[in-house]
């Protein structure tokens, strides 16, 4: 076995974006792509020489592929040892597990997320530090800088290794272990909630759930826990074997890509709960009997629970949200005297937070909710959380999100996605907005008045890092707020995202329509923006 160097031309296009650098299968496989991204995260690496890694995927098309290239460059760059999956397959949060419980250097997840895979699909790549969280920008931008100047990478020249079952093997003179990763995340799971309460209720013949894992990540972990744990009836997870495509769906959980999970949750006769998680496992949907619960709702019904989750019972240090996400979640921090935070959209904005103890639950609306356990969102995390919260009132998913809104009052919140809209117009867009903000004070739209308008930039209170440009934010007298934001997770085009909310104290008025009671709100965005003209669009392509 000899390590080769070989020659390679920088990419342009390397720049990391929302979750690590995501693009088309294609993309990956063109010569020396994923090498070039490989090699700079190890060039980035301050000192990586002897050191323990992660790796793992969420077993999408190319994933088999680019494990068997980034175990021989690991070894060919001096790693000393490094855990990957059983075929080369480990959700995101049990990979942020792993890289704890190991004391690891890092992780390198294989992730397009919740975007469609397959030959056409999207791949994606990201490094994860110590802690177990994605790498904050500091980590990121030097990736990339190095990405634009590289002429070489390293590789070993070796046989692939068998990654079926788990087993020890050398890559010259690296460790390779393949390990179960079901089998610690399960057991972090069994330490934080109360299995014995979830299993009465799960075993008691009044209660019904249905767990859709969209042929992702969460099968396997979700038949571990739910069936063969919690004593849930075989059947419970539907499309539970990862495939490469994922089926032909598309693994996100929401009420537009997750349709089978909805057609099982709405009508007569439907399972008492209903969850659905995404491609690498850490975003979820929580359904009750026909009943959607937001995500920001869900952040928000969480944190007020959460004395009742044994890993919780002894209080919050505090909870953190993205800026877009609702602020219902603000309201049970103030109620109950603790911090609430407020980051760019990205869950690396997080990590220091939960590191320095200022944050313990975290959250945002695009169905991710997670805690200081892990470094990542955790679908399944979440799901436990709503079961245990379920058995521990007896009561509904509707009641208890019902009661909450009493209690609150109801935050109002919906994101219209226009995906995929031309690049160009939809930059324009924004830039038009940018020019607008601060001119708007004072301005009434409808029954409106704007009382601010910016675009969000966010002073990191741990380390002081400044991260700006996160999103232009319109807000008006009453508290409701209209966002603004290109995503950085889209691989075709651009996808404007539009972000509405409205708090509504009267509960006589909580079991409106979430569109008809954002019905003005919609109409001023689009007057507002001009998103018709600029997309060409006269309507979204997903609303949640
Ligand atoms: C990633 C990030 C999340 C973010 C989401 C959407 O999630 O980790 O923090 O909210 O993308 O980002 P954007 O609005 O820029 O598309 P995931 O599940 O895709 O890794």
């Amino acid at each position: 076995m000899s390590i080769k160097t070989i020659s390679t031309k920088p990419f342009s296009d390397q720049k990391p974006g929302t979750s690590g650098l995501r693009k088309s299968v294609p993309t990956f496989q063109e010569p020396n792509y994923l090498e070039n991204f490989v090699q700079s995260i190890f060039d980035s690496l301050e000192d990586c020489q002897g050191k323990t890694i992660v790796l793992g995927g969420d077993g999408r098309y190319y994933n088999r592929q680019a494990i068997q290239t980034i175990l021989k460059m690991a070894a060919a760059n001096g790693i000393g040892r490094i855990l990957v999956g059983c075929n080369g397959i480990v959700s995101t949060p049990a990979a942020s597990c792993l890289i704890r419980e190991n004391k690891a250097l890092g992780g390198i997840i294989l992730s397009a997320s919740h975007n469609p895979g397959g030959p056409k699909g999207d791949f994606g790549i990201k490094y994860n530090i110590d802690n177990g969280g994605p790498a904050p920008e500091k980590v990121t931008s030097a990736i990339f800088e190095r990405s634009k100047t590289i002429d070489n990478y390293k590789i070993l020249e070796a046989a692939d290794i068998n990654l079926d079952k788990p087993g020890s093997f050398k890559l010259g003179t690296m460790d390779v272990e393949v390990i179960d990763a079901v089998a610690p995340y399960v057991k972090l799971m069994q330490s934080l909630f109360d299995f014995d309460a979830i299993k009465g209720l799960l075993t008691s013949g009044k209660f019904s759930m249905c767990m859709d894992s969209l042929h992702a990540v969460t099968g396997p972990y979700a038949k571990a826990i739910f069936e063969d744990c919690l004593g849930a009836p075989a059947g419970t997870v539907k499309n539970g074997v990862p495939l490469e495509d994922f089926g032909g769906g598309h693994p996100d959980p929401n009420l537009v890509y997750a349709h089978e999970l909805v057609e099982v949750m709405f009508g007569n006769n439907v399972p008492n709960f209903g969850a659905a998680s995404d491609g690498d496992g850490d975003r979820n949907m929580i359904l009750g009997s026909n009943f959607f619960v937001n995500p920001s709702d869900s952040l928000a019904v969480i944190t007020a629970n959460a004395h009742l989750v044994p890993g919780y019972k002894d209080g919050l240090a505090g909870v953190a949200r993205s800026m877009p996400t609702s602020e219902a979640v603000d309201r049970v921090a103030k109620e109950a005297g603790f911090d609430c935070y407020e980051t760019p959209t990205g869950w690396k904005f997080f990590g220091n937070l939960l590191d320095a103890n200022k944050a313990t639950i975290c959250g945002e609306e695009s169905f991710g909710t997670g805690s200081n356990h892990v470094r990542e969102k955790d679908g399944l995390w979440a799901v436990l959380f709503w079961l245990n919260i379920v058995a521990a009132r007896g009561e509904s998913v509707e009641e208890i999100v019902k009661s909450h809104w009493q209690k609150y009052g109801r935050n109002f919140y919906s994101r219209h996605d226009y995906e995929e809209v031309d690049a160009g117009k939809a930059k324009e867009l924004m830039e038009r907005l940018r020019s607008m903000t601060g001119d708007l004070k004072g301005v009434t739209f409808g029954n409106y008045e704007v009382e601010y308008s910016d675009d969000f930039s966010y002073t990191d209170p741990v380390d002081g890092s400044v991260a700006q440009k996160q999103g232009l934010r319109i807000g008006f007298t009453d508290g409701s707020r209209i966002v603004f934001r290109l995503s950085g997770t889209g691989t075709k085009g651009a996808t404007l995202r539009v972000y509405l909310e409205s708090y509504e104290p009267d509960s006589s008025k909580h079991g409106l329509d979430t569109q008809e009671a954002l019905g003005e709100l919609i109409k001023i965005a689009d007057e507002i923006a001009k998103i018709r003209e600029f997309t060409g669009r006269d309507k979204p392509t997903v609303i949640t």
